[in-house]
């Protein structure tokens, strides 16, 4: 590969331009975008843009190998493109000898190496690194414009707005004004086809024999096997696999990805959103969240392809709306709501829990045939679907009482796709509850029989989730109830639990004893840290 460090590229790139640097424009490793605010006046004669793959980012979590992959092959690709444009990029390697291992001591270099008069960013996406940024003018010694991320379809005054006085922040209202505000799936003034919302369409088991294309595979290039092969000497000891890497790491490849997913697996989408099977661990899912978070594709053009898929009878409405509301709606309310509560909102922990994580998230041997399939597909793929992620890794962990920075510092790390912006309220607030409830009306904890009907997982588990109580029974089932029981404090005055606590409340004393037993007895065996 060619070697992309300072030292040999981008200071005689300086010296041969000649003249004083203006701007030193900073791009993070998730603005790998054109169009983002910080290289808008991008002037290519007179500014230097600044990438830098640091130790600190590398091992804020243990990230997943591919994911610290993905992120260093994706930078360096889009480093060249840059340069290809005819921009002066200073790009500053992981291995670089000089390379000083954080954004405040990088830029500070850079600063002071280019003479740069001052210093364009676009607001970092996550509220760590935004708060660095409020220390980089003072510890570079010059100004630093911070210019808003406008690669999102709504911007943090106008989800202020729509939060402002309201008692309940719902996504479905959230959705249907920004269906509104971008006349995505509108006729006139109503919802496509009538209803803002297909969900009830969308809960279907995947048959055994129905064919599933995978998303496509992007074989690693010269970049990429130099950085696969970084990443191993350093990083190889962290959770997940390396090899099978095959992600989108340029915009031509995410836009192929996009093409592959709108032509293969939009249609069937809808329907099989919820289910989980055995052999088809991407199922219909569109795997386009890790090149949308780098800033590969914008979330717009991912909406407007599915739309049009729609429009001209290539796929049914209730796949496009479905797809369409993950990103107009949950992705930007996430990012909203995170932007408006944090940090404040990452402290909660409304059902005060906290137990140390199981060991069997970090691969140890589980005999629950879900859990470990789950957590097998995460360290092959950095990747697990929403219900995946949802309703086995993250419900276990509701049920279990897992203390939420354990289990959101998991999900930060495993997948290819997380940064904490996103990362958090979905573990937080929507898997955990620990917000009390303000982004889910109840927690989504359920029994094995949500599994069972959901996957094929349970055929060949050690476990029957038809079994209540005893040595067979689900550990779901025993799990589900005794979170009932130990949360009944905070849970049972809520209407939307009003079936479950009545239930309850038919058990007798005695199996109400043999449930918390046999939770405590799970939670030392099976679910030990
Ligand atoms: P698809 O199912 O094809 O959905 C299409 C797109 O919609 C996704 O690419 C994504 O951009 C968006 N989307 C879907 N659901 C959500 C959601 N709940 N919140 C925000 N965007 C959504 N998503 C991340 O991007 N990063 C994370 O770190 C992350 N952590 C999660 C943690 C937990 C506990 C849970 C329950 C969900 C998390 N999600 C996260 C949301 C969702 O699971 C992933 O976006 C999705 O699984 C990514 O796969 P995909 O691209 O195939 O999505
Ligand atoms: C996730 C990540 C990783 C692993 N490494 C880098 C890096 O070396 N340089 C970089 O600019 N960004 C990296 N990122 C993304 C950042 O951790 C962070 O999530 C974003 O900058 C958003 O604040
Ligand atoms: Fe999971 Fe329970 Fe089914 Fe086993 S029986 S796979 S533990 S849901």
């Amino acid at each position: 590969m060619r070697d992309l460090s300072l030292a040999d590229d981008a200071s005689p790139d300086t010296a041969a331009r000649g003249g004083a640097v203006s701007t030193l424009r900073f791009v993070l490793g998730d603005q790998l975008t054109r169009g983002v605010s910080s290289l808008r006046d991008l002037d290519l004669a007179r500014d230097v843009v600044l990438l830098a793959e640091v130790h600190d980012e590398a091992t804020s979590v243990p990230h997943h190998p591919q994911k610290i992959a993905m992120f260093f092959s994706a930078m360096r690709h889009f480093a060249d493109a840059l340069r290809a444009e005819g921009a002066r990029v200073d790009y500053l390697c992981l291995d670089d000898p000089a390379n000083p291992g954080s954004f405040t001591a990088a830029l500070r270099d850079a600063v002071r190496r280019h003479g740069a008069a001052r210093v364009v960013v676009t607001e970092p996406s996550e509220w760590r690194v935004r708060a660095m940024a409020d220390g980089w003018a003072a510890a570079v010694g010059a100004p630093v414009e911070l210019r808003e991320d406008d690669r999102f379809l709504c911007d943090h005054e106008r989800f202020r707005r729509w939060a402002d006085g309201r008692r309940g922040l719902r996504m479905e209202y959230f959705y249907r004004e920004m269906r509104r505000a971008t006349g995505l799936l509108m006729e006139g003034d109503a919802p496509a086809g009538g209803q803002w919302n297909f969900d009830h369409d969308n809960r279907k088991r995947m048959p055994a024999g129905l064919a599933v294309p995978p998303p496509p595979r992007f074989e690693p290039d010269a970049i990429t096997r130099a950085v696969l092969d970084l990443v191993a000497a350093r990083f190889g000891h962290h959770f997940g696999a390396l090899d099978g890497f095959a992600w989108p790491v340029t915009r031509a490849d995410a836009l192929r990805a996009l093409d592959r997913f709108v032509a293969e697996r939009l249609a069937r989408f809808g329907d099989y959103q919820d289910a989980m099977r055995d052999d088809a661990p991407f199922g219909f899912h569109s795997v386009l969240a890790a090149a949308m978070n780098l800033g590969l594709l914008l979330p717009r053009e991912v909406c407007d392809r599915a739309v049009e898929a729609w429009r001209a009878g290539r796929a049914p409405l209730n796949a496009v709306e479905g797809f369409v509301r993950q990103i107009l709606g949950w992705r930007e309310y996430v990012r909203g709501l995170y932007w408006l509560r944090m940090p404040e909102y990452g402290r909660s922990n409304a059902l005060g829990a906290r137990r140390p994580l199981p060991a069997a998230y970090w691969g140890a041997p589980t005999p629950m045939r879900c859990v470990a399939r789950c957590v097998d597909d995460t360290r092959r793929n950095a990747y697990a679907h929403h219900i995946q992620r949802l309703m086995v890794t993250g419900n276990l962990a509701l049920l279990a009482g897992i203390a939420p920075d354990e289990v959101e510092r998991w999900y930060l790390a495993v997948y290819a796709d997380a940064l904490e912006w996103v990362e958090l309220p979905n573990t937080h607030g929507m898997a955990l509850y620990a917000d009390g409830g303000v982004m889910a009306s109840k927690p989504y904890a359920a029994s094995g029989a949500y599994i069972a009907r959901m996957s094929d997982y349970c055929g060949g588990c050690a476990f029957d989730p038809a079994e209540k109580l005893g040595a067979r029974a689900c550990p779901f089932n025993v799990l589900y109830w005794a979170f009932l029981l130990e949360n009944e404090g905070a849970l049972a005055s809520n209407p939307r639990m009003a079936m479950p606590y009545k239930n309850l409340a038919g058990f007798a004393p005695e199996r109400r004893a043999a449930i918390l037993a046999q939770a405590d007895e799970i939670r030392r065996t099976l679910l030990a840290p």
